[in-house]
């Protein structure tokens, strides 16, 4: 329950990225000398938003393991007297701590969802503020997703069974903003289609308002008003109205006002988009019309700054899904940048959006990250304590994304184990407290190739089957011949299942600039070759809705003998230029399946 940093006629925001000092506290010694009293030891400079890790040429802070120390100076503007002041995190990865000059204030743990906490009591309108952060890049067990920490002479190294750097810092934007003392709290907006007219329900929640009226005001996106109605929980109709459509991202505006009388006492403004979503049989539904998802499993990644989110580096990317054709993408392996969802809102992008949930599984990748040996689900790794994290950040992410009409699927999990007995057990709860939280929704989880068709016993919970599948790469390498009558034994049992399947991943590692005919893997053309075959299979089965290359753009990961400067099975550089696979989905995605 959480709402935006937002400027309205009673809020105000103040964006404290920027320069921060910054200092490692490689022993862990910053709060037990309390280093939140005073000005950083050894401290350096850092930016806000980044990734510390490429920052430097020093192989020590790329492979830091532990806490790191952002500290800055805050002054409370002047007219916010008698305002509440927060301050909000939009990400902090993984874990953080905060203090108002020597007042311990919020911990939270997760590394890409938003915390904010009330500060009015800590400081003054006008006076300046000490603000120091404490962020910790370390996974366990416990921690979603999961690691472990292996000591060695040199110092702990960080282990993790997913395949994307351990990027770390605060990676968004941080906000000090001021809102009333009688404000509003949570505003959950659901939409219908009667006819030609929209159906708007909203239920919002406030503080201390029980004496003031809730005034809903909607807008068309020209700013006139549509449609008005008073009420906490309650409903309006917009006649005539304009639906919010894949490729065309027609957004209202819902301004939500507590009242007395004439006076407005907080306003705050939430988007929205009018839109229906349904699982029809083998059909995915979109205001009751079927949809085919072109598109990418992405990453928050880019030179420099790692995973920090920057809005220009979000333009060329947006562009280039564009350029090939692409309505949608996956948000692997975590939540995105609230911004990222706003372009797809605007720009009518679907969206699966997916948990932090990725690296829950020991059979996968061990040899590739060094981590063999462990027993994915037990008393000692992944347990009910992790199930718990788990139900907490699917609600979570739920709570933050639910009004975006862009998200079209909830994606509990990345490719964990699930044909075992343990794996079922650890996850049927978990899509209840997704249904639960979210009833309007589909829910699915990323099925792995260990767990084939016949084999999954978590697939039976998904409303929409997501598969990822490496034939051609890491099975039939370079032998396209089997690789292709292996994907197509295995998609008829998965067609017979009567859902909708969208193949969430799939391709082939591609240095750019080798090219080699006959093709074979790590080449262009082969790359190519892969992506043909594929597409040969998706035509000819009806279930299948949607295919979504791995990945949109190269990316960075911990060293591995696979793994050549990172990830590279972009169909994109790590830059965002074309290889040649791009202009080959261009002329699909732009052409027939459009
Ligand atoms: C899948 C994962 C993805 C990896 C990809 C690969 O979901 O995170 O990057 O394979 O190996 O297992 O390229």
């Amino acid at each position: 329950m959480m709402l935006r940093p937002q400027d309205t006629a009673t809020r105000d925001t103040k964006c404290l990225s920027g320069m921060w000092d910054f200092a490692f506290d490689p022993e862990d010694r910053g709060q037990t000398e309390r280093w939140f009293t005073q000005l950083l030891p050894e401290r350096t400079e850092m930016a806000v938003p980044a990734s510390y890790q490429d920052l430097s040429t020093d192989p020590a802070t790329r492979d830091y393991v532990g806490p790191v120390w952002y500290q800055r100076e805050v002054r409370i503007p002047r007219g916010w007297v008698g305002n509440r002041v927060v301050v909000h995190f939009e990400s902090a990865t993984h874990a953080a701590t905060v203090w108002i000059n020597d007042i311990e204030v919020v911990s939270h743990v997760g590394g890409y969802l938003p915390f904010e906490v009330d500060i009015t009591d800590h400081v003054r309108a006008g006076k300046k503020c000490r603000l120091t952060v404490r962020v910790d890049n370390r996974l366990s067990f416990q921690t979603i997703p999961p690691g472990i920490i292996v000591d060695s002479p040199e110092g702990p190294k960080q282990k993790y069974w997913h395949d994307f750097f351990n990027y770390a810092g605060i990676h968004r934007d941080v906000w000090l903003c001021s809102r009333p003392q009688v404000h509003v709290e949570d505003v959950t907006i659901t939409t219908d289609i009667d006819g030609g007219d929209g159906i708007v329900t909203w239920s919002v929640l406030s503080h201390n308002a029980d004496l003031l009226a809730t005034r809903v005001t909607i807008f068309d996106d020209e700013g006139n008003v549509v449609a008005e109605e008073t009420g906490a929980n309650a409903q309006t109709r917009i006649p005539s109205v304009h639906l919010w459509q894949p490729g065309q991202g027609y957004l209202y505006e819902a301004e939500i006002s507590l009242v007395n009388g004439d006076e407005v006492i907080d306003a705050y403004r939430q988007a929205f988009g009018v839109r229906t979503i349904r699982v029809d049989g083998t059909r995915l539904l979109i205001n009751g019309e079927p949809v085919y998802l072109t598109g990418f499993g992405m990453h928050e990644d880019h030179q420099t700054i790692g995973k920090a989110h920057n809005d220009a580096l979000m333009l060329r990317d947006a562009a280039c899904l564009e350029w090939v054709g692409a309505n949608s993408l996956r948000t692997s392996h975590y939540p995105y940048s609230e911004h990222i969802l706003d372009y797809a809102d605007r720009h009518g992008l679907l969206v699966i959006d997916e948990t932090p949930a990725v690296g829950m599984n020991m059979g996968l990748g061990g040899g590739i990250f060094g981590t063999q040996g462990y027993t994915t689900f037990s008393a000692e790794t992944i347990n009910d304590e992790t199930q718990k994290v788990h139900a907490q950040v699917i609600r979570d992410l739920i709570d933050r994304d639910k009004n975006h009409p862009s998200i079209i699927i909830w994606s509990i999990a990345n490719e964990p184990e699930s044909e075992t007995e343990a794996a079922e057990n650890y996850f049927r709860p978990l899509f209840d407290v997704a249904h639960e939280a979210d009833p309007s929704r589909p829910v699915s989880f990323v099925n792995v190739m260990l767990a084939p068709f016949g084999k999954c016993r978590v697939s039976q919970y998904s409303d929409i089957l997501l598969l990822n599948r490496y034939y051609g790469w890491y099975v039939d390498t370079g032998d396209l011949a089997a690789a292709e009558r292996h994907w197509r034994e295995e998609m008829a049992g998965w067609a017979s299942e009567n859902k909708p399947i969208i193949i969430t991943e799939y391709g082939a590692d591609t240095m750019p600039g080798l090219h080699q005919i006959p093709a074979e893997p790590w080449s262009e053309e082969y790359q190519v070759e892969v992506l043909k075959m594929n597409e040969r299979i998706f035509d000819s089965f009806d279930a299948v809705i949607g295919e979504q290359i791995w990945n949109f753009a190269d990316f960075a990961t911990t060293s591995g003998t696979m793994r050549v400067g990172g990830n590279r099975k972009g169909i994109f550089t790590r830059d965002r230029q074309p290889k040649s696979a791009a202009f080959h989905l261009r002329k699909r995605w732009r052409g027939v399946k459009q």
